[in-house]
């Protein structure tokens, strides 16, 4: 596609380059290559699968089930994966990931090792120069982000973090080699998704175990079955319906809406309810058992209220039930992690619960972690703090678009802005797959629409004549707006105001507070980009 005549003195390298090799780098470059574009995807590990190879902790898998997190676009790749775990490990994803490369043939174009330092914007040329951390370059027509929603990983603000004498690992960025924490003295630090599923799987091993809580989680058990031969045959005959579903749900769960309020029902009803939906486990209790549950805080705080008693329940001492019960906010306020023997693991005698909401982390020290005057000698500290999401990776190489400036510099003047999360004004034939203000979600379903979105889209381009995809500063006034009104309307920002939540912006001390995510459902977010592209993608054609 750039072999135009005008072009011929600056025809760029690639016609699009995708920084990123995990399920958005992998989905773009299918897509785009199928439309004949020359694609190129870079990746600064020495691996395929983004946040799948970095996040190597013990425990780590999907909170997803296997049939929904998983690309439905290649009938290859459907009708010859099996899949083994109901929510699959960590590795079984990454061999998932390794089959979609080589079944799809896209090894040959995706350049591992390949870090990218800045990318900058030439007007004249209306192309992108990639600069490489190897002090090569590159250039293209397209860019487009893949780098990752949740990937910028952060450390806590603690004094003496880096005085620790001991080991330190951050769940994001854990040993390709693994770790022996066999008979050490371990603390843990964060306990969002991460933490906790780390917890259950290394406290058999180490010797004593201290979990510093701030603020405990709700958290929604399940049991991790094993996927049959006839479950398997039957969901490949079905991804069709399955994919579906899910994109038609707010939350990108192949899971059928629940149709009452929490409400509406009796105490007795809503008990039975809840109960069967927890035993269903994971996000079937989170989705499946009143409509209201994220919309409405009376509606929270009686699921809180079950999760409290079932904490109780599994929890043998009640003032550790008590303290892993949060208090401070309500059931959505923060994202809802699976468990899998979460709560029980605080049944174990070496395995310790420290609380530092009353009593806070004042330091690390050389041997170990200082709560008020008490120090815990450590041989290990494991960070799960969590990542500056949504702008992180985006904000963390310089992407420099119109007039030298870049996406951060934009995001701090004007506040988040991007039309659909999709593209910024300023930034011509920049895409991002995953950007700030795209659905709260399971991330595969929109990873692979909005791969979809982007092929259709260059072709239209390609077909129109049309050289430049760049957000109007009205749609993006608009797209903000529409995620804060949407947004403000659930619970996610009552509560999660009070939790400190990542999709708020408040777990990276500095980021100013705004919705980094889309609330107002997958499935109306794709409603709006059918929409954009009927209408010609008017509000995408600024220059
Ligand atoms: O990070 P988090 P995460 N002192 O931000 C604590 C996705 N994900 O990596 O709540 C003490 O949720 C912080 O405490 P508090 C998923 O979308 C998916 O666990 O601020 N504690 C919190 O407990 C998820 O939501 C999967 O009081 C400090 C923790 O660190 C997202 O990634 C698996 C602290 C951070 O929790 C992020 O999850 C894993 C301090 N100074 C992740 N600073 C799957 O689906 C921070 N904390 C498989």
């Amino acid at each position: 596609m750039t072999e135009t005549a005008t072009r011929d003195t600056a025809a760029p390298e690639f016609d699009a380059v995708v920084i990123g090799a995990g399920f958005s780098g992998l989905a773009l470059l299918h897509h785009l290559r199928e439309i004949g574009l020359t694609t190129l995807v870079v990746d600064g590990e020495d691996g395929i699968g983004g946040t799948w190879w970095v996040n190597r902790y013990p425990g780590v898998r999907t909170d997803s089930e296997y049939s929904y997190y998983s690309f439905s676009f290649s009938k290859e790749v459907r009708d010859e994966w099996t899949w083994t775990q109901r929510y699959p490990s960590g590795p079984e994803v990454l061999d998932y990931l390794n089959f979609v490369a080589d079944r799809l043939d896209l090894r040959k174009d995706i350049r591992l090792n390949t870090r990218v330092d800045s990318a900058v914007y030439d007007e004249g040329a209306n192309l992108w120069t990639v600069h490489l951390a190897d002090g090569s370059s590159l250039t293209t027509k397209y860019l487009v982000s893949g780098m990752g929603a949740l990937s910028q990983a952060i450390y806590p603000d603690i004094p003496g973090i880096d005085s620790f004498q001991g080991e330190k690992y951050h769940t994001a960025h854990w040993p390709r080699s693994g770790v022996d924490l066999a008979g050490k003295k371990v603390g843990l630090i964060g306990l969002g998704a991460s933490g906790i599923q780390i917890v259950p799987v290394i406290a058999p091993e180490v010797d004593e175990f201290y979990v510093f809580q701030r603020t405990p989680n709700f958290i929604v058990e399940t049991n991790n079955d094993a996927v049959s031969t006839e479950e398997m045959l039957h969901t490949r005959e079905n991804y069709d319906a399955i994919f579906e579903k899910a994109a038609n749900h707010p939350f990108g769960v192949a899971m059928e809406p629940a149709q009452y309020s929490a409400l509406e029902v009796s105490p007795e009803q809503r008990r039975e309810i809840f109960e069967a939906k927890w035993n269903e486990g994971g996000f079937h209790f989170a989705n499946e058992c009143f409509n209201d549950l994220a919309t409405n805080h009376e509606a929270s705080e009686l699921a809180s209220e079950f999760i409290r008693s079932k904490i109780r329940e599994i929890v043998k001492d009640p003032e550790v039930a008590d303290l892993l019960s949060p208090k401070t906010y309500s059931f959505n306020g923060k994202r809802v992690p699976t468990g899998h023997g979460y709560y029980n693991t605080f049944n174990l005698p070496h395995v310790h619960l420290v609380d530092t909401a009353t009593d806070p982390i004042t330091e690390i020290t050389p041997r170990g972690v200082k709560v008020g005057d008490t120090e815990y000698e450590l041989d290990v500290i494991i960070f799960a703090t969590g990542f500056d999401a949504m702008t992180g990776t985006l904000t963390n190489i310089d992407i420099v678009g119109r007039g030298g400036r870049t996406l951060r510099e934009k995001w701090a003047t004007e506040g988040l802005r991007s039309n659909l999360g999709i593209n910024a004004n300023g930034f011509p034939n920049f895409f991002m797959s995953l950007g700030p203000q795209t659905p709260y979600s399971n991330l595969v379903v929109p990873i692979q629409l909005g791969a979809q979105w982007l092929q259709r889209a260059l072709v239209w381009a390609e077909e129109n004549g049309v050289d430049a995809f760049e957000a109007t500063p009205e749609s993006e006034e608009w797209w903000a707006l529409e995620t804060e009104r949407t947004g403000k309307a659930t619970v996610m920002y009552s509560e999660g105001k009070k939790a400190k939540a990542w999709f708020l912006g408040d777990n990276v001390p500095g980021k100013p507070e705004a919705f980094q995510v889309y609330m107002g459902g997958g499935q109306v977010y794709q409603e709006h980009c059918r929409r954009v592209a009927e209408e010609g993608y008017a509000s995408f054609l600024a220059a």
